[in-house]
């Protein structure tokens, strides 16, 4: 046997030897039609040591099926989670959302004042140079990344809707 033909058979013998489980199922699955998320920005807080910061972006679903996003995640944060601001008795408010579903073909926009990710306690002070990375989970198991590019509190004013 050469040397090929070897660490072949070795491994083929190992493959089963590993879980196949749903999440390898859906990892397989990586052609899978996934939403996008386009024009991705986060706000950078007046102050560096500021404990949280919202992102922003419109989130576009082209796939056939509806699609329901139930987490985020991103290293550059210890947690991210969806919310909603509104207006109660005057007053500016938000709450988080258990979910964010996205019909087939449409989109859903984040943007201030609406749908928004709230970013928690930064591992790092943002900086312009260097694009968050997220990572989006939907309830059926698939899942996509995405990125938010990082502005400053004035370019974020002048480009607010
Ligand atoms: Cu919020």
């Amino acid at each position: 046997m050469n040397k090929t033909a070897m660490l072949l058979s070795l491994a083929l013998c190992a493959a089963p030897l590993f879980p196949v489980d749903a999440v390898a199922a859906q990892a397989a699955d990586a052609d899978a039609c996934v939403p996008v998320l386009k024009d991705g920005w986060v706000r950078k807080p007046p102050m560096a040591n500021a404990p949280m910061a919202a992102g922003f972006g419109t989130i576009e679903n082209p796939c056939k099926a509806p699609a329901e996003i139930v987490s985020a995640q991103s290293p550059a944060f210890a947690s991210v989670s969806l919310h909603q601001s509104m207006q109660m008795n005057g007053m500016n408010m938000m709450h988080e959302l258990q979910s964010l579903p996205i019909a087939a073909g449409k989109s859903v926009t984040l943007q201030p004042g609406s749908y928004h990710l709230m970013l928690m306690q930064p591992a790092a002070a943002l900086d312009a140079a260097k694009p968050v990375a997220l990572h989006f989970v939907l309830k059926d198991g698939r899942s996509f990344d995405a990125t938010l590019a990082v502005r400053d509190a004035a370019q974020a004013t002048k480009t607010a809707p």
